[in-house]
């Protein structure tokens, strides 16, 4: 689409009796960027996505919103590509989501990584500074960027002291995020999430491996699942509870940052039990440890949010419990599996 056109249909525009607002959501195809524009279309706002692949691309995670949003394909690491886009866009809100998410992943990939997460954001600011410095942003910071932290539970104070590629990438996001604020006044706020879950992770993620194998090990359709270090812990939430503190972070007076986290943490081995218990099994009979996941001296340890900032200023607290966010996604596995056996089945008894 051209530069200055309008995005979304007319239709979609006209029928609202107020006029809405209009965010760009960088990443809208992601676990993420999904959840955050389904939330934001049920709040009433014009939703734009900006991808890398052509638009026309079939994206899973979007299928349910595919007529209801708009799609732009851009280059996220391109200021002229973004400042196209945000001129075309007008956006009031822009959530910049669009960066590697798998932390083992930026070893084999730390250039590309240290690009998306850490230059494409200068890019991103530099644009909007270019286009409207009334602009809202919000940066997806990470609670990988505390790395070996000294202080348990980080806080929005705590040192940065990341440890992975993708940490210290993320950490420039924040610092540059922090900088823009500062120095131009830009409405550039950061969300400092810990590790947020959803049915729609891929499966490298431990959460998402878990529940599929205690689902597929239910159903019969495989016997054993291998994992790295069961002792390591996380803070993990519920990824449609995490956007949800993404946008009231964006509706504040002034731009800051802020810690969302569950505030407590559990063991690899706590997520295999209660997943495979929810299924009737024992998980000790079907998890192997394979030595090649172990992260070894890349393994972040005590890192655990206080999410007080959050909970005073946003009124955010997390709806859904661990125990309630390993079963959800252990039905949705159970469920994914089932339909795609169901034909099977059918003809099977033919
Ligand atoms: P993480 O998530 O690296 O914390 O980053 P991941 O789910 O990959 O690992 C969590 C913990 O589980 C341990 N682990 C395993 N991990 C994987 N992936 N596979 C395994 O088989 C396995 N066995 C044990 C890991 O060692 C680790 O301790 C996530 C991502 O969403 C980032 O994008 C985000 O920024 C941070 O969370 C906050």
């Amino acid at each position: 689409m051209a530069t200055g056109t309008r995005l979304l249909p007319i239709t979609a525009v006209t029928s609202r009796a107020m006029p809405s607002k209009r965010a760009l959501i960088i990443g809208i195809s992601g676990q993420d960027g999904s959840l955050l524009a389904e939330l934001l279309l049920s709040q009433g706002y014009e939703v734009v996505g900006v991808v890398r692949q052509p638009a026309s691309t079939r994206f899973e995670n979007l299928e349910a919103i595919r007529g209801r949003i708009e799609l732009q394909q851009a280059d996220v690491l391109s200021e002229i590509s973004l400042v196209d886009v945000l001129s075309a866009c007008q956006p009031h809100e822009v959530y910049n989501l669009a960066s590697p998410s798998f932390v083992p992943m930026s070893w084999k990939q730390p250039v590309l990584t240290a690009e998306f997460a850490a230059v494409g954001v200068t890019a991103l600011l530099e644009a909007i500074r270019r286009v409207d410095e009334g602009v809202r942003f919000y940066q997806a910071s990470s609670s990988e960027i505390f790395g070996e932290s000294r202080e348990v539970p980080q806080t929005e104070e705590t040192p940065l002291a990341p440890v992975t590629p993708y940490g210290v990438a993320k950490a420039y996001g924040h610092f540059i995020t922090r900088s823009y604020r500062r120095r131009y006044g830009l409405f550039a706020s950061s969300g400092i999430l810990y590790n947020h879950e959803s049915p729609r992770r891929p499966l490298d993620f431990v959460t998402r491996k878990v529940s599929h194998a205690a689902a597929a090990i239910s159903l019969g359709l495989k016997s054993e699942v291998l994992l790295g270090n069961l002792d390591a812990r996380r803070d993990w939430g519920y990824a449609g509870d995490y956007v949800r503190a993404m946008w009231l972070v964006l509706q504040q007076d002034e731009a800051d940052d802020f810690v969302i986290a569950s505030g407590e943490t559990h063991s690899v081995r706590e997520l295999a039990a209660t997943a495979f218990a929810h299924v009737g099994l024992d998980w000790e009979e079907h998890v192997r440890v394979d030595d090649t996941l172990i992260r070894g001296k890349a393994e972040l340890h005590d890192i655990v949010g206080d999410a007080s900032k959050a909970r005073k200023t946003l009124g955010w607290s997390p709806r859904v419990d661990f125990e309630g966010l390993v079963q959800l996604l252990v039905d949705a596995d159970v469920e994914r599996l089932r339909s795609r056996l169901e034909p099977v089945e059918t003809l099977a008894d033919i």
